[in-house]
């Protein structure tokens, strides 16, 4: 079988992370060799990109442009330096967020014109695009306050946006799912960690079924 790109999207807080790797857990029990990986990050320059998008100092006052090309940089190094070769291993990739959040957090919550998000998006993928999107829908409140009790009272430069912000954020992917709901799972986030797991599970082996 070729390889299958599986992205996680969803809120802060959402249960992303958690869940990818419950999958990768069961996915690998049935032989198949997963590759697990986010955004922004994935390879070496990447991470050093993450680092200045959300802890260094230099990144205050950055504008919504730069933030767009930054995460799009990481993106267009993580497509060809792991993602593609991955996928034509016939592995399968997990990855937390892909070129959906730049949809959403650059162009629907920083109203960067949604045409231009799209040129740019395009533009740092080139053909890989995700076979399968899990939405993991979460009030933001509820994924906000998880990620406070886990942190020590430091939040990075986006987790201090308003809470205005993320509810954009929000109803932008539940449009944006609504428009493709034959790439899109969406999936409530409120369940036990267990309950979703098993729904991801069920949607994937419906997923991999139906290409092979
Ligand atoms: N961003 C962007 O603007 N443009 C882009 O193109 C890209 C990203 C790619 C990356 O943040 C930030 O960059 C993000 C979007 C923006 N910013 N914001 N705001 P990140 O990678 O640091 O963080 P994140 O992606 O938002 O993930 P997260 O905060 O780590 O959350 P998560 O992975 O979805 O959740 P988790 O780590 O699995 O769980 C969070 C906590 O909840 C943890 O303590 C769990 O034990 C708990 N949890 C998990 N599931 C459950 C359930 N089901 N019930 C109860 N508790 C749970």
């Amino acid at each position: 079988m070729k390889g299958l790109f599986i992205t996680f999207e969803g809120g802060e807080g959402s249960g992303k992370s958690t869940q990818i790797s419950a999958l990768k857990k069961r996915l690998e029990a049935t032989g198949r060799e997963v590759v697990e990986t986010r955004e922004p990050g994935g390879t070496q320059l990447g991470e050093s990109i993450r680092h200045l998008l959300q802890h260094d100092g230099s990144g205050e006052g950055m504008s919504a442009e730069s933030e767009l090309l930054l995460f799009s940089a990481s993106r267009a190094q993580h497509v060809r330096e792991l993602i593609a070769p991955a996928l034509t291993a016939g592995k399968i990739v997990l990855c937390d967020r892909f070129l959906d959040s730049t949809a959403i957090y650059q162009g629907v919550a920083r109203a960067i014109d949604a045409n231009q998000v799209k040129a740019i998006n395009e533009f740092a993928v080139g053909l890989t695009k995700p076979d399968l999107t899990i939405l993991i829908d979460l009030s933001p409140e509820v994924g906000l306050a998880r990620v406070r009790a886990r942190s020590n009272g430091e939040f990075d430069r986006m987790e201090q946006e308003s809470l205005e912000f993320f509810q954009a954020v929000r109803a932008g992917y539940l449009d944006l799912a609504a428009a493709e709901p034959e790439r899109f799972s969406v999936l409530d986030g409120s369940q036990s960690v267990e309950e979703l797991s098993e729904s991801i599970g069920a949607v994937v082996d419906a997923k991999i079924r139906s290409l092979s």
